[in-house]
């Protein structure tokens, strides 16, 4: 008998798999979301069971050495949720933001062509496998460019709320870029909904 019966699942992509060509393939957008999105998914119900059969026999022990393995899995499926959320198809893409969005990068980062270079400069050089996300602090009141490694989320660092978020893991990009993440991260902007950016940011203020 499972000991609880949370479950997560998959979520539909709000376009198809071809929505965001040529700059993001086919065969990555469905790998990505029914491989990739998918692993984390199904590895992080198996750890939630895991950790409740901890919780209900007071193993503590147990349930702690389960946690880093809740954090990866449970960060893949919100950060992957978020960044569906973040692309749309080209030809419904705005190129840069407007309003607040707008205001707000202007205000902390000097010019939208300055806030792009420094976003891609950051992401680019980040070790290994991870993430960057422009993320609104709120203790602070403005907006900071933040990379992380891994799956870690941003919800991890108090006050800080994703707004939007670039996967620079290889399995995002390799297929059509190959080696090289600065080209996609110069050719991700086509395809950002900053429409979705400015919601983020209105209800997080
Ligand atoms: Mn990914």
């Amino acid at each position: 008998m499972p000991t609880h019966t949370t479950s997560y699942k998959l979520p539909d992509l709000p376009y198809d798999y071809d929505a965001l060509e040529p700059v993001i393939s086919a065969e990555i957008m469905q790998l990505h979301h029914q491989k990739h999105h998918q692993a984390y998914i199904n590895n992080l119900n198996q750890v939630l069971e895991k950790y409740h059969e901890a919780e209900a026999k007071n193993d503590m022990p147990k349930a702690v050495s389960l946690q880093p393995s809740i954090r990866f899995n449970g960060g893949g499926h919100i950060n992957h949720s978020l960044f569906w959320e973040n692309l749309c198809p080209p030809k419904n893409a705005l190129g840069k933001p407007s309003g607040q969005v707008l205001e707000a990068i202007e205000k902390d980062f000097g010019s939208f062509t300055d806030f792009q270079k420094r976003f891609n400069a950051e992401t680019a050089a980040i070790q290994g496998s991870g993430w960057g996300w422009l993320a609104y602090n709120k203790p602070r009141q403005q907006l900071d460019i933040v990379c992380l490694s891994n799956q870690d989320p941003v919800s991890t660092i108090p006050g800080m709320t994703p707004l939007l978020g670039v996967d620079v893991w290889e399995h995002a990009y390799y297929l059509q870029y190959k080696n090289a993440r600065p080209k996609y991260l110069e050719a991700i902007w086509q395809v950002i909904d900053w429409k979705r950016v400015e919601e983020r940011l209105a209800n997080s203020l």
